[in-house]
């Protein structure tokens, strides 16, 4: 028996409407509630680039699970029917093949370019080594701050300021901060989520991390690559705080260690301890 019902048509039109609604709500509903938030303006370019992420997958989800409920719906075995029945194997339908190299070649490439021109533009909150490509605002007005990883905490040393180190992390709001990631042991990663920064610890390497702070916020650290056995403790706070209070409190922090920044190794963008002894 000839089935002329349009399958094709029904599901093509099903996708669409679907697709459309179902799109709009992530985009504009979900989305713009997705992590990291909009702290920071490598954080709120984080949340774009999901957002288009989400908004270019949702429909191509949406494809693959209505084609396959469409089909254990209506092309089910009823009783009566005869199990050896199959419907024709579409083949040499040149026009659904060119469409469909046409569409995820398109895909494919967009998101290639897109990511690629959204990686150059501020950043995008990663560690770029010791020669960023992409270097994010102006150098003279830049706040720079070292991260120190270790096991099992962060420090952090403010060379433009004395070079003290403080294990207390606090940047002014709307500054663009170089971050200079290292560590003095093992592999640690330093993720300050809220800033949507995540970079690389490496011992002996000098990685770059760029954030534009924008309002004053409390933001998590954490370590985000396994370091040993407190590693799920290597955790703490920051704060961006208004320009003023950073002021002094930089100028504080600078003349309570004051007595112990002499002592500490000068300045550099990477240090290597000396090898511990073990056994005497
Ligand atoms: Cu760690």
């Amino acid at each position: 028996m000839q089935d002329n019902t349009p399958h094709f048509r029904r599901l093509a039109l099903l996708w669409v409407v679907s697709s459309i609604v179902l799109t709009a709500i992530v985009v504009f509903v979900l989305a713009p509630g997705m992590p990291p938030g909009n702290g920071t303006v490598q954080a709120s370019g984080q949340v774009v680039d999901n957002t288009v992420l989400l908004g270019l997958s949702t429909p191509v989800a949406l494809g693959v699970l209505l084609c396959l409920g469409y089909c254990l719906i209506v092309f089910r075995e009823r009783p009566g029917d005869d199990p050896h029945l199959e419907g024709p194997a579409i083949r040499g339908n040149s026009s659904i093949q060119m469409w469909w190299l046409v569409v995820t070649t398109t895909l494919v490439l967009f998101l290639a370019a897109f990511g690629s021109i959204e990686l150059l533009k501020d950043g995008a909150g990663g560690g770029q080594g010791p020669n960023p490509l992409s270097v994010v605002g102006n150098p003279k007005s830049t706040l720079q701050v070292q991260v120190i990883a270790q096991q099992w905490q962060f420090t952090y040393r403010y060379p433009q300021y004395g070079g003290f180190e403080t294990n207390k992390l606090e940047i002014p709001a709307n500054t663009t901060v170089e971050f200079h990631v290292t560590s003095l042991d093992v592999i640690h990663s330093f993720w300050a989520y809220q800033l949507g920064v995540k970079a690389d610890a490496n011992p002996g390497q000098d990685n770059i991390a760029y954030v534009q702070t924008k309002a004053p916020m409390n933001f998590a650290v954490h370590c985000a690559e396994l370091c040993g056995v407190w590693h799920g403790y290597m955790f703490d706070s920051g704060k961006v705080v208004p320009k003023t209070e950073f002021a002094s409190w930089v100028t504080q922090q600078r003349k309570y260690f004051s007595p112990e920044t002499h002592l500490l190794t000068p300045y550099r963008h990477t240090y290597f301890p000396a090898p511990q002894r073990r056994g005497g």
